[in-house]
């Protein structure tokens, strides 16, 4: 059964494992992190405290002392989580887990000392994934990804965001899409698509990336935004992949086409990518180490959330941080996510990403837990039904095998999740 419902301002997300029965459960005896109070700033615990969460058709109907909710629910079947850590499902809010080819060769030449703009140049980097995503079916695509999507399901995850962008051209882009959805059916978990339509610039176009602009602004932004398969629209900024003037000319279509915006920003250089994503009210602004105050202060006053992505800037040995001292003062929220992809970014596991967060840019354990739950889902428009714990939610849970919420992002390799719920169901 296929049942669409509410995903918040991102739109639509599908999946056949919508809860059947309406029976309440109340998982027990947990010590929760909800994710509702972070500790501001520089504070680096997170505080959990011991409740029941009670869950009515998928949803949380109440919070407590678990001997009020077995009144409350008297037919509740009790699930006891032994004394365990509860928090949030986890939300990767930024992956390009859809993808054919390896790219493991490109790993080496990076290592033997090119760089990846020199490979790019090359052939190789973004348009070498979109030659094999070419070749490849949607089965094959789904095929793919499902076991780099079972990493990250293994580690808590329950929201994932998934980007087309490998296909650059409409039938390609749209085979991305539908296998995207086609994961949320075959797996337990939420998944928010985006239309990556602005990658790179594939080599039909001769060189001509305005004349590429005005083919997506056209042509494919209309038949995506019109087969529905694309929550939202996301572009590259960046001196390898298009400009600020093509980017805000691109943006203002997919917003006429009803498409939210976010956008790859401000990585490899400063084109002020953070300042134009906010004029354009963007979800997120995404990767920012180039980012200055001015680009700061413009997120904030947006509301656009900041999208760290530590996984690329360890793979690329960048040396220049995003500006998080910043981003704290202005109180922009930041958001950690993987940026699975299999050149800049093979990675496919939240709690390393928040590892790498906090080692290598100085996220507290705070941050990093509000960056991949609370923020995260902000940065998907999906903040009213999943990142906090709270009655109406969604009933997204992970159950973890720590004794503190530190474990979970100092602990690099280790498998703590005990169990997971996507929407009030536990995984077999
Ligand atoms: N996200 C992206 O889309 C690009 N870099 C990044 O962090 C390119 C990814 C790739 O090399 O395939
Ligand atoms: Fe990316």
């Amino acid at each position: 059964m296929l049942a669409p419902h509410g995903a918040g301002s991102a739109g639509r997300v599908i999946s056949q494992f919508m809860p059947a029965t309406s029976a309440t459960r109340i998982i027990a005896n947990g010590r929760v992190w909800s994710a509702v109070a972070v500790p501001a700033e520089r504070a680096g615990d997170c505080a959990a405290h011991p409740a029941a969460i009670a869950v009515q058709q998928g949803r949380i109907a109440a919070l407590g002392l678990a001997r009020e909710l077995q009144q409350r629910f008297p037919d509740a079947e009790l699930l006891d989580v032994g004394g365990r850590l509860v928090t949030p499902g986890l939300i990767d809010c930024h992956t390009h887990i859809v993808h054919a080819g390896n790219r493991a060769a490109e790993f080496e030449r990076r290592r033997a000392g090119e760089s990846y703009q020199s490979i790019a140049k090359s052939g190789g980097g973004i348009l070498s994934t979109v030659a094999a995503t070419r070749q490849a079916s949607v089965q094959q695509l789904v095929d793919a990804a499902l076991p780099r999507v079972d990493a990250l399901l293994a580690d808590g995850t329950t929201t994932l965001e998934i980007k087309s962008g490998y296909g650059l051209d409409l039938d390609t882009e749209l085979r991305m899409l539908r296998a995207a959805r086609a994961i949320a059916d075959l797996r337990a978990l939420s998944v928010v698509t985006t239309y990556l339509g602005a990658h790179t610039l594939p080599p039909e176009h001769g060189g001509d990336s305005d004349g590429y602009v005005q083919r997506l602004c056209t042509e494919w932004l209309p038949a995506v935004a019109a087969s529905g398969l694309a929550d939202a629209f996301d572009a590259y900024c960046e001196t390898i992949a298009f400009t600020p003037q093509q980017v805000d000319r691109i943006f203002a279509a997919a917003r006429q086409y009803g498409l939210r915006v976010k956008l790859h920003a401000d990585q490899l250089s400063n084109l002020h990518g953070a300042r134009l994503a906010a004029r354009h009210g963007a979800l997120s602004a995404d990767h920012l180490e180039y980012t200055d105050e001015d680009g700061v202060s413009a997120l904030a006053q947006a509301g656009t959330v900041a999208v760290l992505l530590p996984g690329a800037f360890y793979f690329l040995r960048e040396q220049q941080r995003p500006p998080i001292e910043a981003l704290r003062r202005a109180g922009v929220p930041m958001a950690v996510a993987t940026d699975c992809n299999p050149g800049t970014s093979p990675l496919s596991s939240l709690l390393a990403a928040m590892n790498l967060a906090a080692v290598e840019f100085g996220l507290t354990t705070a941050e990093c837990l509000a960056g991949v739950t609370r923020h995260a889902a902000r940065a998907l428009g999906l903040q009213d039904s999943v990142g906090t714990l709270e009655p109406g939610k969604w009933c997204d849970v992970a159950v973890w095998d720590v004794a503190h919420p530190a474990e979970l992002v100092n602990n690099l390799g280790a498998r703590p999740l005990h169990r997971r719920f996507w929407r009030g169901q536990p995984d077999a």
